[in-house]
């Protein structure tokens, strides 16, 4: 079964998706995510040049020699772009193999390890107050972990909070320019331990807390917040830190027993090695689309399983429901899966162009027995939603110093 023609369709339902499709001579179609949020006309210039040239007339069922190929075989190798571009074919060919064999992709993977997918879903808000309000909402939906995000007085906008948006889509898509934010990690840290006083007064000690820095914090600084909420017992404090230089999360380790998570950005395992290795996270948190597809997927959460650290994969609305569905599959079979990250599927618009029968129960998703991935990509509702250019924000210091968003 050979690749017969590759496509790479960008919309924009609320926010910009990069979807690659790629059909085999015997007439099946498999579909991949490739969105980078905020560049991605870069990977659709990568598939298109660069990769879609490659593949025709290659064997559809060969899927680790053409992830070899396209990741060993270019001297360029890694970085967002190329692993999504790769991530992307990768995904397809998964879904292909399945629809081929008449099986979900998590019985090609091994089989379900556990009945469904725990999710944690968002609350974010514009106080203390307001942040367990939706909380306890999310709770009486059935939800058993929740990540909280509150607006920090004295902050015109902070990461993970709405302000004036009128959802989550609406806040990190259309923006024809990046907007500009400010921070503040002393203001911040008037607020944090509030919020999860609060969280545990109101919530109890069921519910599973997790909290994104979204790397704003020196290391020292993250070792000195993950001492002041452990009383809190929170299942991880995400991005304490960036970790371009993973050694400093030897300095946030050596003064805190807080769970460690990271990983949104990673492309590789190679970027999380040594933080696995030596045992200095406990969720490594890859996506799919980001860190070269399900293959890549796999083999990092096996190298994970050896050092005791669970996956809990990104699930931001900037990756399309064709990620959100590779995740399900691996998180089903990976026995050292942890959590899946949640923020609903979507506007009406996105569950126009990306149908799929996932189910939600009691905080936990359930896949359908639907061959391959169990999503399909309709072409024409897409073609009403063209791709506008779009941002993430900037950060700065209160005195103008760039700083991380
Ligand atoms: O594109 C950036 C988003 O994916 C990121 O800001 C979301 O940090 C994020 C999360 O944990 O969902
Ligand atoms: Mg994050």
């Amino acid at each position: 079964m050979k690749i017969k023609n590759v496509e790479v369709f960008v919309c924009c339902p609320g926010r910009n998706f990069v979807t690659v499709k790629v059909v085999t001579d015997d007439g099946v179609h498999g579909l991949g995510d490739a969105t980078v949020n905020g560049r991605e006309m870069a990977v659709v210039a990568y598939l298109k040049e660069h990769v879609v040239p490659c593949l025709i007339g290659r064997d559809a069922h060969a899927i680790e020699d053409v992830w070899q190929y396209l990741y060993r075989g270019t001297y360029w190798r890694r970085g967002p772009i190329t692993m999504a571009a790769i991530a992307a074919i990768d995904m397809a060919l998964w879904d292909i193999k399945g629809k081929v064999a008449g099986l979900p992709l998590y019985q090609l993977l091994g089989g379900k390890s556990r009945r469904g997918v725990t999710l944690y879903a968002h609350a974010n808000g514009e106080n203390v107050d307001d942040t367990i309000d939706k909380a306890e909402a999310l709770v009486s939906q059935g939800f058993k972990a929740i990540r909280l995000q509150s607006a920090i007085p004295g902050l015109p906008v902070t990461y993970g909070v709405l302000g004036d948006k009128k959802d989550y889509y609406d806040m990190q898509g259309n923006r024809p320019l990046p907007p500009e934010e400010t921070w503040s990690t002393q203001k911040y840290f008037n607020m944090i331990e509030g919020l999860f006083k609060e969280a545990r007064e109101r919530l109890g000690r069921d519910i599973h807390l997790v909290h994104d820095v979204h790397s704003r914090l020196t290391p020292i600084e993250s070792a000195r917040l993950g001492k002041l909420l452990e009383k809190y017992e929170l299942l991880f404090l995400e991005d304490a830190s960036m970790a371009e230089n993973q050694q400093s999360y030897d300095v946030i380790r050596q003064h805190t027993s807080i769970p460690l998570a990271i990983g949104e950005t990673y492309n590789s395992l190679w970027d999380c090695k040594y933080l696995i290795e030596n045992q200095l996270i406990d969720y490594i948190r890859v996506a799919a689309t980001h860190g070269g597809g399900v293959t890549a997927m796999k083999r990092i959460a096996d190298f994970a399983a050896i050092y005791n650290v669970k996956t809990a994969p990104h699930g931001a609305p900037d990756l399309s429901p064709i990620c959100f569905a590779a995740h399900m599959h691996l998180d089903i079979c990976t026995p050292n899966f942890g959590i899946q990250e949640f923020v609903g599927f979507g506007n009406e618009q996105i569950r126009r162009v990306f149908q799929h029968d996932t189910r939600l129960e009691d905080g936990m998703a359930y896949l359908s027995d639907a061959p391959g991935l169990g999503v399909e990509y309709d072409e024409s509702a897409a073609s009403d939603y063209p791709y506008k250019r779009s941002y993430l924000p900037v950060s700065r210091l209160e005195d103008g110093t760039l700083w991380n968003w």
